[in-house]
């Protein structure tokens, strides 16, 4: 029998290949030597740097599935995942950066848009020259994406859109805006529209307040009445299908994503109840501390396994959206749990920002929310167990 590694429990190093360990292996020394020495400052002031974009796209952080002829590495899913984890290891915000560039708005370009989108669009996008949101969710449609407001009208040259998205990632600093909205033309049906900063009656105020996933920043967009034309439609897609398409891509990155925070909560527990001693021993060296760590790092070690096997599907266009809920929920579920727990084994220091817990707690409550909650996750898992529709 081979020797056990708390690090690594199930050796998932000899299941990625040798591109898959050089992307993780650049992800994680840019993540460490250039996102870690800024990020507490980031995360108090409630500042987002746009220069990171740049950063990650020199490093090809950003649309790496991406065919490498629009600019990507046209690398695998895992490799999307494994990139994920070693940017959400310092902060959910900056992972959340890059996956909405990458899978909310370089992948529906790339899948549904027109040759002359994807030309316009997907270079700067993979270089960072060019930030990208995404906009599904309004003030009245949340878990609830078909009951959106934002509509757009015909005209003699293109289209008017009139509406507003809420909570959107990137949106205060994005050059490019994929909308979803309900086109009269195509019989209420919704479709993509991918609008451009500056258009008239387009603005992206920022939200404010935010006591979790400040280093990244969100806002509302504000369409009132923004004219486009017809080359701003996405074409290759219509219905509730063309987002979902894209929230496929982004949850799988963000069920490791998420194991990328609640290691830094496993590594930062440890060394800190090897350090810390209480009663006349480390605080390592009791049986509660001892079972809180058991609990994360097996939680841990079977979300990767899970991850990496729908990843390999995604890879061969094999995997459903169910599989999806179920890696997307429980990691994020058991992330938030672990993150609690190291939060609580620092004591009163695990309040502080220098420990960091605090602010990944803080930040796997938003995790555990967008892109479908916990409970909305295990409704579609419930409608795929009993073929019963529980939503309404
Ligand atoms: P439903 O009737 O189930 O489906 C409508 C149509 O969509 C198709 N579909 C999918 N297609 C591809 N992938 C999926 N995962 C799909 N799920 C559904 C479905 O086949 C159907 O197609 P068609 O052709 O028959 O019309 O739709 P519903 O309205 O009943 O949906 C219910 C529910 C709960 C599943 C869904 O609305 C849902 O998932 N709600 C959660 C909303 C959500 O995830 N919002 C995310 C917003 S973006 C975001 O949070 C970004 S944060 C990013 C960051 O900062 O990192
Ligand atoms: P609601 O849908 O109102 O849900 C509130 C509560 O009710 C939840 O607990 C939910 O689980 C529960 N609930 C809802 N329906 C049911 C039901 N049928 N049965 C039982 N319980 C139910 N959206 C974008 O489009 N683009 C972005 O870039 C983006 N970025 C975000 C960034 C941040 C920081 C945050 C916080 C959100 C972001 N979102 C984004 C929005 C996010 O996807 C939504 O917040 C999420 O989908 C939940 O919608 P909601 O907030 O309206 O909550």
């Amino acid at each position: 029998l081979g020797r056990f590694d708390w690090e690594d429990p199930f050796r998932m190093e000899l299941q990625l290949s040798e591109e898959e360990r050089m992307l993780r292996d650049g992800a994680h020394a840019y993540a460490q030597e250039r996102l870690m020495p800024r990020v507490t400052a980031a995360y108090r002031e409630e500042q987002t740097d746009p220069a990171i974009f740049r950063e990650m796209g020199e490093m090809g952080l950003l649309g790496a599935t991406v065919p490498e002829e629009y600019g990507g590495l046209g690398a695998s899913y895992v490799s999307y995942g494994l990139i994920a984890r070693e940017i959400e290891r310092v902060d959910s915000g900056y992972r959340s950066m890059m996956s909405v560039q990458s899978s909310l708005v370089m992948y529906p370009i790339y899948a549904y848009g027109s040759e002359d989108q994807r030309r316009r669009y997907l270079p700067g996008l993979a270089k960072g020259t060019l930030i990208g949101c995404f906009g599904l969710t309004e003030p009245d449609a949340g878990s609830d994406p078909a009951g959106m407001k934002t509509v757009a009208r015909k005209t003699a040259t293109g289209y008017v859109l009139h509406g507003s998205k809420m909570w959107i990632s990137n949106a205060p600093i994005a050059d490019v805006f994929v909308v979803w909205a309900k086109s009269e033309a195509h019989g209420g049906k919704i479709r993509g529209f991918v609008l451009e900063k500056g258009m008239k009656g387009l603005s992206a105020p920022k939200i404010g307040g935010k006591l979790s996933l400040r280093a990244s920043i969100t806002g509302e967009i504000v369409m009132e009445g923004v004219e486009v034309g017809e080359e701003a439609l996405l074409p290759g897609v219509e219905g509730l299908k063309g987002p979902f398409g894209c929230l496929n891509r982004a949850r799988y990155g963000i069920s490791w994503g998420v194991l990328g925070a609640a290691e830094a909560c496993l590594h930062a527990a440890r060394q800190y109840g090897l350090d810390r001693k209480q009663f006349g021993r480390p605080l390592a060296q009791t049986q509660l501390y001892q079972l809180k760590l058991a609990n994360m790092m097996t939680d841990i070690a079977l979300g990767a396994q899970a991850s990496l096997r729908v990843g390999r599907l995604l890879d061969e266009a094999n995997a459903a959206p169910e599989m999806i809920s179920i890696v997307k929920r429980t990691n994020c579920g058991k992330a938030l749990e672990a993150a609690r727990h190291a939060r609580d084994m620092h004591g009163g220091n695990g309040i502080q920002e220098d420990f960091h817990v605090m602010r990944h707690m803080a930040n796997l409550e938003t995790v555990n929310t967008y892109e479908g909650t916990h409970d909305v996750h295990a409704l579609i898992l419930g409608r795929a167990i009993t073929g019963l529709q529980a939503f309404f």
